[in-house]
């Protein structure tokens, strides 16, 4: 049989069948992480037609031991709420993969927050990184921690305990978190203010900093203008721009509300925004007034995004309904969508309705947005599809940067972060466009992004041994 491998136990298998071996496996050895199952089978998927090509990454079991963490930390965190009453969350660190750098990730603050959802954020992160051309491995964290509805206080003492004992685990050159949902600039001020005091020591262990303790400027806009950039990329390929594009986007908070200013900045006309409890929809168009009202509203005030609708006479609420087969943001008609909010929040039939309404753009913010089944009917569809851990690259690709800047205790100005940024988002979208042609699947940036981020670690695994 053509392709056919030989494995170290001298078992010969066509390359597809070690795949689905290492598949099946992740499922019986991780039971009850569906997030984290979903996200292995994309990127597996995708790398069949590398295990063709390459059967040395079989030979020395590199799917087994890439999909496995490097190390789990799972701890208590105990706090004082303001009423003196003792409060009991669960602190995360995954160290996925340290080959191409120290561990880099993000820390997410949510009451959904499980193993298996950090763990496919970790894995995500891996080829995330790898994409961004900069020297770092993939980690993620975090807690069942709620921020909302918490005082400054709470969520300070919260901070204190959290880093009491991840501060043990991590460090500059070896595992440097961030912020990802419900963690922003006041939790990793507190964050990194910890473990000062507990290491003695001011150095780049965080990124998303504070400007004038070591943030590095345009970390906060990062993650929306790098999605925004990857999207123009992707027009640009089809001779096409965002001007005057109608564009929904999700969530409202870092990422949603740079993604809106980008898309202002651009020439397009963003529509729609939304939180947990519902999405608005304003035909007049988000401008940068209305834009500005959001930022107090969720960065000061931590209010819900319905009061828009309120104060905003021209747009619409529409409240989530845990009953709904779909979310009827995605079926308002529009030329592109930038989910924002987070995982598995486009649907099979979200998905429908997009692509019936003639959407021609998706790029993910978010992080793993859409379902599998969303996802195969975007490529089906032939639209330019960006998956997330290419779009939504630049929040890393800039922490890197934060990270670079500190280790020369230099800052770049505003204009050097952001073409840096813009260079790398347009690189990634090369390498994805490019790996895609390369192994035969031309426009498909999904098997682009997961093969291109890919073979960097492997290969860097390949050459560093069995470890
Ligand atoms: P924020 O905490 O600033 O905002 C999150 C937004 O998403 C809020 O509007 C929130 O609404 C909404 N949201 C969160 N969870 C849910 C849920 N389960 N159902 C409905 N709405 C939800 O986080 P970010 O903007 O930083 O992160 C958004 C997404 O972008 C995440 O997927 C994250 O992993 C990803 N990402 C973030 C990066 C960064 O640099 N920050 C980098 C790359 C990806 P509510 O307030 O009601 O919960
Ligand atoms: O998902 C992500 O890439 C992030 N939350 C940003 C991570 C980082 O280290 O800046």
């Amino acid at each position: 049989m053509t392709g056919t491998t030989v494995t170290p136990r001298g078992a010969k298998v066509p390359p597809g069948g070690y795949i689905d071996d290492v598949i099946n496996q992740v499922k019986a050895k991780n039971p009850a992480e569906p997030e984290f199952h979903q996200a292995v089978q994309e990127v597996l998927d995708s790398l069949r037609l590398v295990l063709k090509r390459h059967p040395e990454y079989q030979s020395a079991r590199l799917l087994e031991r890439i999909v496995e963490p490097e190390r789990v930390i799972m701890f208590r965190v105990p706090w004082f709420d303001d009423q003196g009453n003792m409060q009991v969350n669960r602190g995360y660190r995954i160290e996925m993969n340290s080959a191409i750098g120290p561990y880099k990730g993000g820390l997410r603050f949510h009451p959904s927050v499980n193993l298996g959802i950090l763990k496919f954020l970790a894995f995500e992160q891996v080829f995330k990184n790898s994409l961004t051309t900069l020297m770092m491995g993939g980690g993620k964290g975090g807690s069942d921690f709620d921020p909302k509805g918490k005082s400054d206080n709470e969520v300070m003492r919260f901070c204190q305990s959290f880093m009491s004992e991840l501060c043990r685990h991590i460090g500059p050159d070896t595992d440097v978190p961030a912020g990802d949902i419900g963690v922003g600039g006041r939790e990793v001020g507190f964050l990194f203010g910890q473990y000062k005091r507990l290491r003695n020591e001011f150095t780049g262990v965080l990124t998303g900093k504070g400007l004038n303790w070591g943030g590095s400027l345009i970390r906060p806009e990062a993650t929306g203008y790098g999605c925004v950039y990857f999207a123009a990329e992707m027009l640009k390929t089809r001779k096409d721009s965002l001007d005057g594009k109608r564009c929904l986007v999700s969530g409202s908070g870092n990422v949603s509300q740079y993604t809106v200013q980008k898309l202002l900045d651009l020439g397009a006309k963003p529509i729609t925004l939304s939180d947990s409890g519902g999405g608005i929809f304003d035909p007049d168009g988000i401008d940068r007034e209305k834009l500005a009202w959001v930022m107090e509203l969720k960065n000061t005030r931590r209010g819900r995004i319905r009061e828009y609708a309120e104060h905003f006479k021209s747009a619409s609420f529409m409240p989530s309904d845990a009953g709904l087969d779909h979310n009827p943001l995605w079926s308002i008609k529009a030329d592109c969508a930038f989910p924002s909010a987070t995982q598995n929040e486009i649907n099979e039939k979200d998905a429908a309705n997009l692509i019936k309404n003639g959407i021609k753009v998706v790029a993910e913010g978010a992080n793993m947005p859409s379902t599998a089944d969303a996802t195969k009917m975007f490529l089906d569809a032939g639209i330019l599809y960006g998956p997330a851990k290419a779009a939504n690259a630049g929040g890393v690709a800039t922490s890197g940067l934060e990270m670079a800047q500190n280790s020369m205790r230099l800052s770049w100005t505003r204009e050097e972060v952001d073409k840096r940024l813009q260079g790398i988002m347009s690189s990634i979208h090369n390498t994805c466009f490019e790996t895609a042609e390369t192994y035969g699947t031309p426009g498909n940036l999904v098997n682009g992004a997961n093969i291109g981020g890919f073979l960097k670690v492997a290969n860097a695994m390949l050459d560093q041994g069995l470890v």
